[in-house]
């Protein structure tokens, strides 16, 4: 249990940081931090401001240390559904932020901030959750013969919604329902309306075959798992997206063994001999593969970004952080690209791993 004297200390933190970033004066931050003791002493807690929280987010996308993608953290969109009480308010906002981070195509990198868990004074809460792992994710279903039809990372959560009611069509395809659950109450399901998800049918620039594999993926990558926690207080539902790298769906997604293991199929496509590791078949498939993806996702005008132009994205970053005077921190292993990764400055670099808050956090899964 986190004690009031705790949580004052990360709300000083926070707020001299956040105050200071915003350009407000240190009288104003000494203020705001007399009221917010005060409201710890009474509540246990306190609540942030709409500028708190605003600037709280895009500071915790700064400091994720494995994400590649922080150099528009400024551009951070933050939807204040701390007022969302039942599950269709959570469910309403989460369409809101889906329709407003697709935009047709043109992603807008965003988060939706539900309410906070509370350990202090007027009843000690969890918070509300968000079973999924993604709010746009495929279901997985294991066949009589004991292979999987869909993502095998979805096995759990879809198992889970069949026993809460939810009937899949079996496809390798199927988008699952969100499973909400505001505090302290039993989760509910919702179908995201079609016209809300944004898929893209995969294609291949020269080789007309490809398409015959029947592969797609969607649009908008919103990783809602993660507690985000600014100022000592945690908000264990706050969904975020921005845009793919092709090679979170190119090079794992679609490749991996214990995802959709498209390499073989890819391969037989290219005439590739896979009776031999020295063809390097897995290789020049995984390249094909990767080709395609961002080729699809180009023409149907879906935001993306290739792994080479990313990094170079991130190396502006690590010098803006610099200019800024702040510390980078980052987590190599996660930073740099599944493909081709000594192609990047990354590469011969090491990164301080510190965790620096405000931050997004690993939480236990709920099912
Ligand atoms: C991780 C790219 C936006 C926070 C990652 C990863 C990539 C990436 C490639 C590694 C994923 C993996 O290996 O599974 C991007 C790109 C963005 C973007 C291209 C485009 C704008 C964001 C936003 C946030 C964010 C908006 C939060 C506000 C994170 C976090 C992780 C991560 C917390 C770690 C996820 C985990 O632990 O599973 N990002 N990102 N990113 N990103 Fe970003
Ligand atoms: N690798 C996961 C997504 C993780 C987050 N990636 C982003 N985040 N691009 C996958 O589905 O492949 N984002 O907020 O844009």
């Amino acid at each position: 249990a986190t004690t009031n004297h705790q949580i004052y200390g990360q709300a000083e933190a926070f707020i001299r940081t956040c105050y200071r970033e915003l350009g407000k004066t240190e009288a104003e931050a000494d203020r705001r931090l007399r009221q917010i003791g005060e409201e710890i002493a009474r509540t246990g807690t306190y609540a942030h401001t709409a500028e708190e929280l605003t600037h709280g987010a895009r500071m915790a996308w700064r400091n994720s240390n494995r994400c590649i993608g922080r150099l528009f953290w400024q551009t951070l969109e933050v939807f204040d559904a701390r007022g969302a009480r039942t599950a269709d308010d959570m469910a309403q906002a989460l369409f809101d932020h889906l329709a407003y981070a697709t935009n047709g195509g043109r992603i807008r990198p965003a988060i939706t901030v539900f309410a906070p868990a509370s350990g202090g004074g007027g009843g000690a809460s969890a918070g509300p959750r968000i079973w999924n792992h993604q709010l746009i994710r495929y279901a997985g279903y294991r066949g009589a013969d004991g292979r999987v039809i869909g993502d095998p990372a979805s096995l759990a959560l879809t198992e889970v919604c069949m026993r809460l009611g939810w009937r899949g069509a079996g496809g390798p395809f199927d988008v699952l329902p969100l499973v909400l659950q505001p505090a302290g109450v039993k989760p509910v399901l919702f179908d995201i309306p079609k016209e809300l998800v944004l898929e893209v049918k995969l294609t291949h620039p020269t080789l007309s075959s490809f398409e015959e594999l029947g592969l797609r993926w969607y649009a908008v990558p919103c990783v809602s798992d993660k507690r985000l926690e600014i100022g000592g207080v945690s908000y264990p539902a706050a969904p975020f997206n921005g845009w793919y790298m092709g090679t979170e769906i190119g090079a794992r997604n679609l490749a991996d063994e214990y995802r959709y293991d498209m390499l073989p199929d890819v391969a037989k496509l290219l005439g590739l001999d896979t009776s031999t590791n020295v063809s390097l078949w897995k290789d020049r498939a995984l390249v094909e593969l990767n080709v395609a993806v961002l080729h699809s996702y180009r023409t149907a005008g879906v935001s993306i970004v290739d792994h080479h132009t990313a990094a170079e994205q991130f190396r502006r970053f690590e010098e803006q952080e610099c200019a800024a005077g702040r510390k980078l921190t980052g987590d190599w292993t996660w930073l740099i690209p599944p493909m081709s990764p000594a192609t990047t400055h990354m590469w011969n670099k090491s990164y301080d791993p510190a965790i620096v808050p405000p931050n997004f956090y690993d939480q236990e899964n709920v099912c």
